[in-house]
């Protein structure tokens, strides 16, 4: 199996820690500027986590906790409105500095794009707020270190489904098998290794710690950095891994590349 040549990275949770200070912040900013009485806890948003997708989420949450509300005009229109609004503050907040990039993020994809490998994005989330996101960041035009962005309703199912990992791979050109793929989430898992990317790194995020990673290569609570080191977490493929950070102290090229070659190990013959 030759070298991986791109790195696939989900965007909330894996870049930036965002969902509990960020999206959900953003969500009931804009119930508030709905007139709506809607507050999302942060025990509440966990659950609702489970749906990706925030127009997505607007729905379950009304499907579960407000059965009986009825907007003024058609559903459609309510939630894509509610959504644009949310949006809108996320924007803000992120161009504000609210949320910045996870340890080791900036490290990472440094190493990465020296190396020439290619990076693309693989995310649920609404393109502007990679855009934001990226554009808050203390490097100029980090965005277009991603030769490929996947994000939103590009595709017409959401994570857990594969169809933003396939996409991410049909814009590089490239076989799952020779990309390296990093998530925060089950679903994120169930949608990268649907897409058939085996080579798969976990960075638990605040909502995740506990969720089912089965199937990926290794699980760690998140990159580090030299003299910060990250760990190793029960629930990838751990035991045939765990001695990959051992060597490295935190997550950097050597890792992931040991990690990919773990994950295609040759086939003999
Ligand atoms: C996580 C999500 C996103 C955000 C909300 O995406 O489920 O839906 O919570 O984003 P990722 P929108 O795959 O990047 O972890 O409100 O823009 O849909
Ligand atoms: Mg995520």
């Amino acid at each position: 199996m030759a070298e991986f040549q791109a790195i696939i990275f989900d965007v909330d949770g894996t870049l930036a820690d965002t969902e509990r200070d960020g999206h959900r912040v953003a969500f009931n900013a804009a119930f508030a500027d709905a007139g709506l009485d809607w507050e999302w806890s942060v025990p509440l948003y966990g659950e609702l986590l489970r749906v990706t997708g925030g127009k997505e989420r607007i729905r379950e949450f009304l499907a579960k906790h407000r059965p009986g509300f009825e907007p003024t005009g058609p559903l459609d229109d309510f939630v894509r409105d509610l959504h644009a609004l949310k949006t809108e503050h996320y924007k803000h907040m992120m161009a504000d500095g609210a949320i910045g990039l996870r340890p080791g993020v900036l490290r990472l994809l440094t190493e990465a794009r020296e190396a020439g490998l290619r990076l693309a994005i693989a995310t649920t989330t609404t393109p502007a707020n990679v855009t934001a996101l990226l554009g808050a960041a203390p490097i100029d035009s980090l965005e277009d270190w991603f030769e490929v962005i996947g994000a939103g309703d590009v595709v017409s199912a959401k994570k857990p489904a594969p169809d933003i990992f396939l996409l991410a791979l049909r814009e590089l050109g490239l076989p799952a098998e020779a990309c390296v793929a990093v998530e925060d989430s089950h679903n994120g898992v169930r949608s990268a290794l649907g897409a058939g990317l085996a080579g798969l790194l976990v960075t638990v995020s605040s909502y995740t710690a506990d969720e089912d990673f089965s199937g990926a290569a290794l699980v760690v609570d998140g990159l580090g950095e030299p003299g910060v080191p990250s760990h190793t977490l029960g629930g990838g493929r751990t035991d045939e891994l765990s001695g990959l950070l051992a060597a490295s102290d935190c997550v950097d090229l050597a890792l992931l590349r040991a990690l990919h070659r773990a994950s295609y190990p040759p086939t003999g013959g």
